[in-house]
C-alpha cells in the first residue's frame, strides 16, 4: 500500500548541456517504470529546465534546501515558495552534507520541515548516522533522536506528510552500501519509533533508504518490507542506472 517512491539527488553536478541529456535519457525510458513513482532535485539553477522538461510527464521533481524564512534580506537562500513557483513537489532536508558543512542542527531541520510544509512542499527528510556512531553502537539513539526533533517541533501528523530518508553517512558517496540487512533493521526501528507517537502515521510514512543505491543492489534492498524507495546520490546523474533502480521496484 506504500507506493515505492525513486528519488534523485543530484547534489552541485551538472551543466545545463548535461541536464538536458540526462532528463532526455529520463524521459525516453520512463516509460519501463510500472511501480515507483520517481522524483529528481537538481541544483536549484536548473530547476526551470527541469520544469520546461518533465512538466507533464510522470516525473516530479523537487529542490535540496529550502530556507526557514518566507522572504527578505537572506542573502543566498531560497524560499519554499520560490521552489512551488516552479512546480517543485519535493524539498530535500536535513541531508548529512547540509548538516555536516552548513551545521545544519536537528532542531533547524524541523524548522525546515515546518518551512517545506507551509509552502505546499513535501519534505524529503534525511536522516542517519556517521561510521563512528555506528562502531560505538548509537546508531538507534541518532536517528531516535532526529525522527524526535522533527515530532517535537511539527508534531507526528506532519511528519507524516513527508517521506523519511535513512541514509548512513558512512554510505554516502564511499561506495559503500548498508546490507539489505543492516537497512531493513534500521528502517524497522525508525517505523517503530514513528508508531510510538502513531501507529497510523507510522504504517503509511514511506522510508527511503540512501546511501550509494545502485542497479545492482536496488532489488534487494527494495524487497525488505520497511524499503519503501530510495534516495539515489551518484547513479541519478545517469539517465540507465537512474532507471534501472526505478525499474527494480517494478
Ligand atoms: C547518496 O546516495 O550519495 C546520497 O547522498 C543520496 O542523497
Amino acid at each position: 500500500m506504500r507506493q515505492p517512491l525513486v528519488a534523485g539527488n543530484w547534489k552541485m553536478n551538472g551543466s545545463l548541456a548535461s541536464v538536458r541529456d540526462l532528463l532526455a535519457g529520463l524521459k525516453a525510458g520512463i516509460g519501463d517504470v510500472k511501480v515507483a513513482e520517481v522524483a529528481v532535485c537538481p541544483p536549484a539553477v536548473f530547476i526551470p529546465e527541469v520544469q520546461a522538461q518533465l512538466d507533464g510527464t510522470p516525473i516530479a521533481w523537487g529542490g535540496q534546501d529550502l530556507s526557514v524564512h518566507e522572504s527578505g534580506a537572506y542573502t543566498g537562500e531560497i524560499a519554499g515558495s520560490m521552489l512551488t513557483d516552479f512546480g517543485c513537489k519535493y524539498v530535500i532536508i536535513g541531508h548529512s552534507e547540509r548538516r555536516t558543512y552548513h551545521g545544519e542542527t536537528d532542531e533547524l531541520v524541523a524548522e525546515k520541515f515546518t518551512a517545506a510544509r507551509k509552502s505546499g512542499l513535501v519534505p524529503l527528510f534525511c536522516i542517519g548516522e556517521t561510521q563512528e556512531e555506528r562502531e560505538s553502537g548509537v546508531t538507534e539513539e541518532v536517528v531516535a533522536r532526529q525522527i524526535d526533533a522533527v515530532i517535537k517541533h511539527c508534531g507526528v501528523d506532519m511528519l507524516g506528510e513527508g517521506v523519511i530518508a535513512y541514509e548512513p553517512v558512512w554510505a554516502i558517496g564511499t561506495g559503500l552500501t548498508a546490507s539489505p540487512e543492516q537497512a531493513q533493521d534500521v528502517h524497522a526501528f525508525i517505523r517503530q519509533r514513528v508508531s510510538e507517537s502513531s501507529a497510523d502515521v507510522a504504517d503509511k510514512l514511506r522510508i527511503l533508504y540512501g546511501g550509494s543505491m545502485k542497479p545492482g543492489n536496488a532489488a534487494e534492498l527494495l524487497a525488505k518490507p520497511d524499503i519503501d524507495g530510495g534516495l539515489i546520490g551518484g547513479a541519478a546523474l545517469k539517465a540507465e542506472d537512474f532507471l534501472g533502480i526505478c525499474t527494480a521496484a517494478n
